[in-house]
């Protein structure tokens, strides 16, 4: 056997050894996800995405020998996003959660742009993890049923099938401007899906979960799932998962007053803060609620007081 095979066939095993690497999905614990009625919309442990959590777990869908060779590999959940819990993950599955502090989204982006995946479908998601990845969110409700807008967008095209026409919608937000990063997908009365290719990463910002659930609580959500959207989600899933071996390396604490990130908290935080704000940065948005105003002085401000 010649050199030539030997290395041929090494590299073939670390390709399989790659592929079979399973997907290991971090998501946020009970002390931050919502519970309206009866319905608990914990990604891992709540009743509001149950279907679609069995579809994941479904080694037809993911595992050797499934749509997408790989099993699925659920995390322990986390109270919070730091660079600490995202080491070890491949991918982050967000869903109506407390807000995100500027420190998650920071390490939330820092994740993205290493290799790692980011799925957030709740109807604020895009003004969550909007501004971090390059868009700008709307701030108000769209309207009217949705649609697929790019049919060959890889998560309306993906490995568990193909999805167009139109899509049944509710409450939901959207983006004015996916960004330069940015790839809309669906729309209402505006853009409300897009993938990112940020650095070495993928994201996909799907501006409701009722698209996920098949639960319906007045007052709560109206699940809204069928085939089209069991097949956006695997496929949101698939995109965003990076090849086997991704391995996050990011690490050390993270202080939301600390804006210039030396460790420490003074006067050149609040400087740096104010530039930040002025220069609409996306992390300007201290509260999170995808716009930058007063307000996030006012948060910036507080914390800057609380201190580390
Ligand atoms: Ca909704
Ligand atoms: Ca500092
Ligand atoms: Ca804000």
């Amino acid at each position: 056997m010649s050199k030539l095979s030997v290395c041929l066939i090494a590299v073939g095993l670390l390709a399989l050894d790659a592929a079979a690497q399973p997907i290991r999905v971090l998501t946020l614990d009970e002390s931050r996800t919502t519970v309206c009625g009866s319905i608990d919309f914990n990604v891992l442990t709540g009743n509001a995405f149950a279907e679609v959590r069995a579809a994941l777990d479904n080694p037809a869908n993911f595992g050797s020998g499934g749509t997408v060779p790989r099993d699925l590999e659920w995390r322990p959940q986390a109270p919070r996003i730091t660079r600490e819990a995202l080491q070890g993950c491949d991918i982050v599955l967000l869903s109506s959660e407390e807000p995100l502090d500027v420190c998650e989204r920071r390490a939330l982006l820092e994740f993205v742009q290493a290799g790692g995946g980011l799925f957030s479908f709740e109807n604020n998601a895009a003004r969550t993890m909007g501004r971090p990845l390059g868009a700008i969110p709307t701030l108000s409700n769209l309207s009217g049923d949705g649609a697929i807008t790019d049919a060959s967008n890889p998560v309306a095209d993906g490995p568990f099938g193909a999805v167009s026409g139109s899509l049944i919608m509710s409450y939901h937000l959207g983006f004015v401007d996916v960004g330069p990063d940015g790839h809309a997908f669906a729309t209402s009365s505006g853009d409300y899906a897009a993938t990112f290719e940020v650095g070495a990463g993928r994201a996909v910002l799907y501006c409701d979960e009722e698209s996920f659930m098949t639960i319906f609580q007045s007052g709560c959500a109206v699940g809204q799932l069928s085939a089209k959207e069991r097949a956006l989600f695997l496929n949101a899933v698939a995109y965003v998962a990076p090849v086997g071996g991704f391995q996050f390396t990011g690490e050390g604490a993270c202080c939301p007053a600390d804006a210039n990130g030396d460790g420490q908290v003074n006067t050149i935080d609040v400087l740096t803060f104010l530039n930040q704000w002025t220069t609409e940065d996306a992390f300007a948005d201290i509260n999170g609620d995808g716009a930058i105003n007063t307000q996030d002085v006012l948060a910036f401000l507080n914390l800057w007081n609380a201190g580390c």
